[in-house]
């Protein structure tokens, strides 16, 4: 398959990410460490440098013209958001610093609210530490216990243990929707539908899936969704966190301060409205602009296009390292995102990525913040390519070649 066939021409999308033209020792950079951050075209870069340049202002305070058009461009990127993930209004969608912020959120406001001694959180064996810590945190401080769904040796969690593990005292379950480290997709409808069922709250870790998949959370009915925008050709610093109207306007507050209140005395303070009441103080106004390029920029391509060509990428890669002697592939399974993580015997993940990295090839080696992942797949790290919506064939080759000779120098 070439690049036209897929919906776009991978080609021309390159030409808008200048990183891409970068060399590393001498060869042209083949980045694969796109689950980590992906890079940003130069309509994101353009917007930020536009904010600064010519409509710096604080938002939602000043009269003046500057800051109505700093205020417009930050609320229009709400909607975009909005739109972006399918939310039914831009009362709940709240600018966050990004999943592990929209995640202490819940846990800190939500949690504190409605968590008490005994209850139960389930979570699952994939979850980045962002998705354990918080929780581990709340339930330490309340007296309540994690229940962990387990997976299987490819990297699926166990749907009829997950069952079993839902009771009337689960109050969340708090799910990653394509796991980091190995690319696999939770079948996260099932999740949510079985824990309401028994009357629980569900939390989806969408950091990795947003970039990748359609995501509607109003069909999914999740009660909780989180994402960062520097997964998805955005700034770093900014995310966004989804939660159901009804469950906000019950929430109490996360931070205290300006912005977040209507009236404050020294007798007592009302909050401000949805969404509002969850956005203390001056808020990263500049990467939040320029998410909203972000999002352009992959509509403009069309996220079916993108996850056309990255499987195409995700097959390919998938064959080609597979047939490498010493190479093993952890999660491959048929629901991925494009992620190939993998081991190689008797080698330590670092080395290969150094090896790596002499070749101009970026890929992330270690745990990817899932240790208790490893420590149930039994192993100390991977090696994790990742592919984007500019990546090609030609540089997985290149992964490949490289590969070959690294193994060779390190056997
Ligand atoms: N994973 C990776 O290389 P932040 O840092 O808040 O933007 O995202 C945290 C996070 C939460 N959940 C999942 C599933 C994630 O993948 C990440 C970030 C990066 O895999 C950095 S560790």
């Amino acid at each position: 398959m070439d690049a036209l066939t897929v919906g776009y021409d991978v080609y021309e999308i390159r030409k808008q990410f200048p990183v891409l033209k970068r060399e590393l020792k001498g060869k042209p950079l083949v980045y694969f460490d796109n689950a980590a951050t992906s890079q940003k075209p130069q309509v994101v870069i353009d917007a930020l440098v536009d904010y600064y340049s010519n409509y710096n202002a604080n938002i939602h305070r000043g009269i003046h013209t500057l800051a109505e058009e700093a205020t417009a461009a930050y609320e229009s990127t709400r909607e975009a958001a909005r739109m972006f993930i399918g939310a039914g209004s831009v009362e709940e969608i709240i600018f966050t610093r990004g999943t592990t912020e929209g995640i202490n959120l819940v846990t800190n406001t939500w949690g504190r609210a409605n968590i008490r001694r005994g209850d139960e959180i389930i979570i699952s064996t994939l979850e980045h530490h962002s998705n354990i810590v918080p929780w581990q945190m709340l339930a330490e401080e309340k007296g309540a216990i994690i229940r962990v769904i387990p997976i299987t040796e490819n990297g699926e969690i166990q749907l009829d243990e997950y069952y079993k593990l839902l009771n009337e005292k689960t109050k969340i379950v708090s799910i990653v929707h394509a796991s980091n480290s190995l690319g696999v997709v939770n079948p996260v409808k099932q999740v949510i539908d079985a824990a309401h069922r028994t009357g629980a709250l569900v939390m989806i870790d969408g950091a990795q899936s947003t970039v990748h998949l359609d995501i509607d959370v109003t069909a999914l009915d999740c009660d909780f969704f989180a994402f960062s925008s520097h997964k998805l050709y955005g700034p770093t610093g900014v995310g966004v966190l989804y939660a159901k109207k009804e469950i906000l306007e019950a929430m109490p507050p996360f931070h205290g301060g300006g912005e977040m209140i209507k009236e404050v005395s020294f007798e007592k303070t009302t909050y401000n409205d949805l969404p509002y009441k969850f956005e203390a103080g001056t808020p990263n106004i500049a990467d939040t602009v320029a998410m909203k390029a972000a999002f352009e920029f992959i509509n403009s391509i069309g996220k079916e296009n993108i996850r056309r060509h990255e499987n195409d990428l995700l097959r390919y890669g998938t064959e080609l390292l597979k047939n490498i002697k010493g190479v093993h592939i952890k999660g491959d399974v048929e629901e991925k995102v494009s992620v190939i993580s993998f081991v190689v015997d008797n080698i330590h993940p670092q080395d290969l990525g150094i090896l790596l990295d002499n070749q101009g090839i970026a890929v992330r080696t270690g745990s990817h913040c899932t240790m208790p992942l490893m420590q149930c797949l039994k192993i100390n790290g991977t090696t994790r390519a990742s592919f984007a919506a500019y990546n090609t064939r030609e540089e997985i080759d290149k992964l490949a070649k490289g590969l070959e000779k690294a193994i060779k120098m390190l056997s």
